[in-house]
């Protein structure tokens, strides 16, 4: 049986980031949850590039963006979109997840979901560097991981 599998070595990796602005007060932990994983498996923070946008509604447009470029092997896509009273949060986490799936396909980069959503700011706080971990960091491997292994397919 052959099995394909892709390391966790990130070195020469160039690697987008793009980031929605708001909650910023959790998604700052993230973003450095993700640069943080990207240095310590042997990738550079000169090779990183940070996009900042508005909110998680607007990441996937810079997404396809970046990945269009052909200048990242990967795009980690970083945000929170925590639930109010209303719908906004079903219509913003939707359109996010969808666009990002979207762009992968098309373009055959690999683009990471590192947008919390979440039913509360508990919630989110626990996801962004306490005791449910870090999405930023948990993303950021699944970034790696897929550019080593779509090498090999
Ligand atoms: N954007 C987020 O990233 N997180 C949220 O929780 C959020 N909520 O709840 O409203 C949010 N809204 C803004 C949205 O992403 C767009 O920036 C805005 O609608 C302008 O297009």
């Amino acid at each position: 049986m052959k099995v394909i599998e892709g390391n966790l070595t990130a070195s020469g990796m160039k690697i987008g980031l793009v980031v929605g602005r708001f909650n910023s007060f959790v998604v700052d932990h993230l973003v450095a949850g993700a640069i943080d994983t990207v240095v310590r498996h042997g990738g550079s923070a000169e090779n990183i590039t940070k996009v900042m946008v508005p909110g998680a509604f607007e990441i996937p447009l810079a997404v396809n963006k970046l990945a269009q470029s052909g200048e990242f092997d990967a795009i980690v896509a970083i945000g929170a979109v925590i639930r109010g009273g209303t719908p906004h949060f079903d219509y913003v986490a939707g359109e996010c997840v969808k666009g990002i799936g979207q762009v992968q396909l098309q373009t055959g980069v690999p683009v990471s979901f590192g947008v919390l959503t979440v039913d509360s700011i508990e919630q989110a706080i626990e996801r962004s560097g306490t005791k449910a971990g870090n999405k930023g960091v948990e993303c950021t491997l699944a970034a790696i991981e897929m550019v080593n292994v779509l090498k090999q397919i």
